[in-house]
């Protein structure tokens, strides 16, 4: 039963000792909290059958309150509550500090499932890290990103401490990994846990000069930061310290509950799936082997049973990023391990000859991807394009060897936080249209397609994208102190700074436009380019773009020439609360990767829910996206990953070819190096994204400037000239954003690959 708004004034005031008006919004802030945590206890049920644990490094949940009153049914008699008493609720929700535990997409989707678990009804919970600062936060300083560390822990925090403690062998000491739980609410659904795992002897004092520390100290800093810079040797063993007590706290905690429900270890499979989240969690498989050989199980079975009841998700191709651990690191931190992956690496080899599907290499490294394929019953790739590529390039000996194993499963976003949440005009709107159906049966959102000649609705969809512009701007003056138009495109590319992402191409339109403004071609209509995006700390290339952006963002707001048609903002700390007041007012979504390289994408699933188009190539989702709404509502350009996987296999692409043969393009190139941008940015930086960019480019941004450039050009002038087209287009974009529901995404899972009870 829901909760009145009578009701909910008694306990927050129970809960405060005093009248609401008379609260401070912590005191409001801690209340709340607290109610929901008993309200989401009450809707914890016994589990029957198959129970999942989503294991993965990163939980990237963003801030909880309102996310939790909204799945709780709690949101409106709050919000209602609290202006009765002269409150508002964001100033509420500013109170809270957002839980950055992960790095972008995968860390993202990671927190979507969980939400679509609970919602569905589905027994399936998280294990993961408690890590007492999440990605780092950034600011400006200078033209250069500058990173702090970014603490979300308080006394009262969502993550409650447990009285459950495991012992964890790290270099051949124990350590005791606690247990922390988090409620995750479903939209009208059941509640189910996030395990969060840390130690009691954590040393916040030991960061110094941002987010430095000490990296051999491991009492001390092990679950200090989401896993850290592994750009040197230090890093990376530390990395390897936090997956392992990660995965070692984790098995215990699946086989303690298991065996509590009743599992006899032999049908481990019946109780558990485990579904481990990229490579980060790989080496559950070879302790829950051990420990399970501990208890008494022959190791061929034990292979078998944890086969059984792992699965993998692989979330890129690109080769950087697949860990393969060297040989000696797990020697010194697992030599517990080590006996365990050498037998698997001996089935391996029985099963295939080839050595490069081989799990230690020649060179003595650990390839955690082939543990998990050769050792789970499936892998899964996060789009339809992704998991074609693995199939048929990238994983294609394990393909063959293995082609029952291999299988789709196209990222979804939960429609709870990224459209109910974020943007409550168009859900209110859209509830008036349609009902409120879509909210659990996200297909229903296609009922909009009957309103597509329909100018009220159109009209309102209009002023509900001002609105948002609005607030965004609104947002940008109060927190950055910057001015934008709201009568203008808003164009938003927004995700990790990465070169195969290719921020650079946009940087590179951006001074198209400045040179095109001052010659007088001016543009169908005025833009506001907005960037949000965090470099590595050690990514030197991705840092020099973010200045480039900077700078150019500078010379263009001193022209007023240019600055009345084009205006380029850099959004300082882009994390999960920035997106959420982002999306709602974006027009256009850059989705411009490399195709091919971008496994899938989530933010451009969010953006089009939220009514805006995107500009993108065939990459990832973007193909599914397209498909979706028909090349009519949608922005295409650019090579195919075809066309670029041939120019790779061809190694023959070469940018100063590009560079030396397009005029457009060697004028963008080298505005870089040019008197406006050298005399506002920095030296070193912008001579080295040049010569990168003519020298190197291995994403291969040239090739596709000039479509970039005149698809944009067709963008914007379908926006100025025929608006009534544009929000049409926005219309059915909104309409076939069902598909992309992570509710969507894990009924797939569960009836394909987990098969859980309720
Ligand atoms: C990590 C790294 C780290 C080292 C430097 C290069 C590099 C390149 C890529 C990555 C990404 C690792 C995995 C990841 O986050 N994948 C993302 O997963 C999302 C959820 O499936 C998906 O939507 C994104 O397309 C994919 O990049």
């Amino acid at each position: 039963m829901n909760k009145t708004v009578e009701q909910i004034k008694e306990i927050l005031e129970t809960e405060t000792k005093k009248a609401l008006s008379t609260c401070t919004d912590q005191e409001i802030y801690l209340a709340l909290l607290k109610m929901v945590e008993k309200e989401s206890e009450a809707r914890k049920t016994p589990v029957k059958g198959r129970k999942l644990y989503y294991i993965s490094a990163e939980f990237l949940i963003g801030k909880l309150l309102s996310n939790n009153l909204i799945n709780l049914g709690l949101y409106d008699p709050v919000k209602a509550v609290l202006e009765a008493a002269g409150k508002k609720m964001s100033d509420i929700e500013e109170v809270e500090p957002e839980p950055s535990l992960g790095n972008g997409g995968l860390g993202r989707l990671a927190a979507c499932f969980l939400d679509s678990l609970a919602t569905l009804n589905l027994p399936g919970d998280g294990v993961g890290l408690r890590y007492h600062y999440g990605l780092f936060h950034q600011s400006f300083q200078g033209g250069v990103q500058n990173e702090l560390p970014d603490p979300w822990l308080s006394e009262h925090s969502w993550a409650e401490k447990t009285d459950t403690v495991y012992p964890v062998e790290l270099a051949g000491r124990t350590y005791q990994a606690r247990l922390y739980k988090l409620a995750v609410t479903g939209y009208e659904g059941r509640t189910n846990t996030l395990n969060l795992f840390d130690l009691d002897t954590i040393d916040e004092t030991i960061v110094h000069d941002g987010i430095l520390f000490d990296k051999t100290k491991i009492d001390k800093n092990l679950t200090l930061f989401l896993y850290p810079d592994d750009s040197d040797e230090a890093g990376r063993r530390l990395r390897i310290y936090q997956q392992y007590l990660m995965v070692s706290a984790g098995a215990q905690l699946i086989l303690e509950e298991s065996v509590a429900r009743g599992c006899k270890l032999h049908d481990l499979a019946d109780y558990a799936a485990i579904q481990i989240n990229d490579t980060h969690p790989s080496m559950v498989i070879p302790e829950l082997i051990r420990l399970l050989a501990k208890k008494g199980i022959k190791f061929k079975e034990a292979v078998k049973i944890v086969t059984d009841t792992c699965a993998y998700t692989n979330h890129t191709i690109l080769a950087e990023a697949l860990e393969k651990w060297p040989r000696e690191y797990l020697d010194d931190v697992v030599p517990q391990l080590m006996p365990v992956i050498e037998e698997l690496d001996q089935l391996a080899r029985s099963r295939s000859k080839d050595e490069k599907l081989a799990i230690i290499d020649k060179d003595d490294r650990v390839h955690m991807a082939h543990m998990d394929i050769h050792f789970t019953h499936s892998t899964n790739g996060v789009a339809a394009l992704h998991t074609e590529i693995l199939k048929e390039s990238e994983l294609h000996g394990f393909y063959e060897l293995y082609p029952e194993k291999f299988n789709n499963k196209t990222n979804g976003i939960t429609f709870r936080r990224w459209l109910m949440e974020c943007d409550p005009l168009l859900t209110e709107a859209l509830e008036k249209w349609i009902g409120t159906g879509f909210k659990k049966d996200s297909n229903e959102l296609e009922k909009l397609l009957a309103y597509e000649n329909d100018e009220k609705v159109l009209e309102e969809l209009t002023r509900i994208k001002k609105e948002n512009k609005q607030a965004l701007a609104d947002w940008l003056w109060e927190t950055q102190k910057v001015k934008i138009s709201t009568d203008a495109l808003y164009d938003i590319q927004s995700k990790r700074l990465h070169e195969y992402k290719r921020q650079q191409l946009n940087l590179l339109y951006l001074i198209h436009q400045y040179y095109e403004i001052k010659a007088g071609h001016l543009p169908a209509a005025p833009m506001v380019s907005i960037f949000g995006a965090k470099a590595a700390p050690a990514y030197i290339i991705a840092k020099d773009i973010i200045h480039a952006l900077l700078t150019v963002s500078k010379v263009i707001a001193a022209d007023p020439e240019v600055s009345r048609w084009l205006q380029v903002v850099f959004v300082e700390n882009y994390n999960v609360t920035a997106a959420e007041k982002m999306i709602p007012a974006c027009d256009l979504s850059e989705q411009i990767s490399l195709a091919s390289k971008e496994a899938s994408g989530t933010g451009n699933m969010k953006f089009m829910l939220n009514g805006a188009l995107t500009l993108g190539t065939m990459d990832g989702a973007n193909v599914e996206i397209s498909e979706q709404v028909g090349s009519d509502n949608i922005y295409i350009f650019g090579q195919t990953s075809d066309q670029v996987i041939h120019r790779y296999e061809a190694a023959d692409y070469c940018a100063k070819q590009w560079y030396e043969g397009d005029p457009n393009i060697r004028r963008a190139v080298d505005f870089l190096i040019g008197d406006e941008m050298m005399n506002v940015g920095q030296k070193e930086n912008l001579t080295r994204l040049h010569h990168e960019l003519i020298s190197k480019d291995w994403f291969q941004t040239l090739p596709d400037f000039n479509a970039y450039v005149v698809r944009k050009g067709q963008a914007l002038a379908d926006y100025a000239v025929n608006p009534v087209g544009w929000r049409k287009k926005c219309l059915v974009n909104i309409a076939k954003a069902g598909m992309f529901s992570s509710d969507r995404t894990i009924a797939q899972y569960n009836e394909e690959i987990w098969h859980l009870g309720k």
